[in-house]
């Protein structure tokens, strides 16, 4: 019996941790968790995250939960294919501001830009500062990955910060710069997010029968 399992809905931000999964090459469940019947708000889910959302993982009787944090611990505990950069590399200060740059900057201003404030807060109270700065910073390091954001090595910070450009360009709530259209086509082409997409399909298919 697989020794993870993801509690999914597809498509949803469990979408991201599903491709890490098929990166990952370990045997893996899908536990699927419906928001239409309200089962993320019911006991038995908020005992595995009390804050009623996906994703969340099972890893034996650990629980972890938030996708990025997800990502990076599957990088560090199952390292054969090599999509973390170890603690003692000098390279793990990148490998780490993208990690936290993906839900701390590019997310919430993907969000703000979506869901605008009526008076916006002061740009220095916001983590992000500004939607325009997080995409200049966003599109300088998408343009120098080379072909990935860590050179040559794919790593769960592909992962994150491709999955919230993925997202915010499939709801055009981020400008189709040519960096990022090239580096999202990039990450496209890998098998493991062409399987999770496809299962993806099939799962919500599945999920969204009566
Ligand atoms: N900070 C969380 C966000 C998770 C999140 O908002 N998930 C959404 C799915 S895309 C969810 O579970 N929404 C259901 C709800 O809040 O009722 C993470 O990055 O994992």
């Amino acid at each position: 019996m697989p020794q993870l399992t993801l509690y999914h809905a597809a498509p949803s931000r469990s979408s991201i941790v599903h491709w890490m999964l098929e990166e990952l090459g370990e045997p893996y469940d899908i536990h699927l968790v419906s928001f239409k019947k309200g089962e993320n708000r019911q006991p038995a889910f908020l005992a595995i995250n009390p804050m009623g959302k996906l994703p969340a993982l099972k890893h034996g009787d650990t629980v972890i939960t938030e996708a990025a944090a997800i990502c990076t611990y599957l990088a560090d505990e199952f390292t054969r294919p090599k999509l973390n950069v170890p603690i003692g590399d000098p390279r793990r200060v990148i490998y780490l501001k993208w990690l936290f740059f993906g839900p701390s900057c590019v997310e919430p201003a993907i969000t703000e830009r979506a869901f605008p404030r009526k008076e916006p807060p002061a740009r220095s109270t916001l983590g992000f500062g500004d939607f325009d700065t997080t995409m200049d910073v966003l599109g300088t390091g998408v343009a120098a990955a080379k072909p990935y954001l860590m050179g040559e090595q794919f790593t769960a910070a592909d992962v994150i910060i491709g999955s919230g450009l993925r997202w915010g360009m499939m709801f055009k709530l981020i400008p189709e710069r040519p960096e990022f259209k090239t580096y999202v086509a990039r990450l496209n082409e890998r098998p493991a997010l062409k399987r999770a997409t496809e299962k993806d399909a099939k799962l919500q298919a599945e999920q969204e029968r009566p």
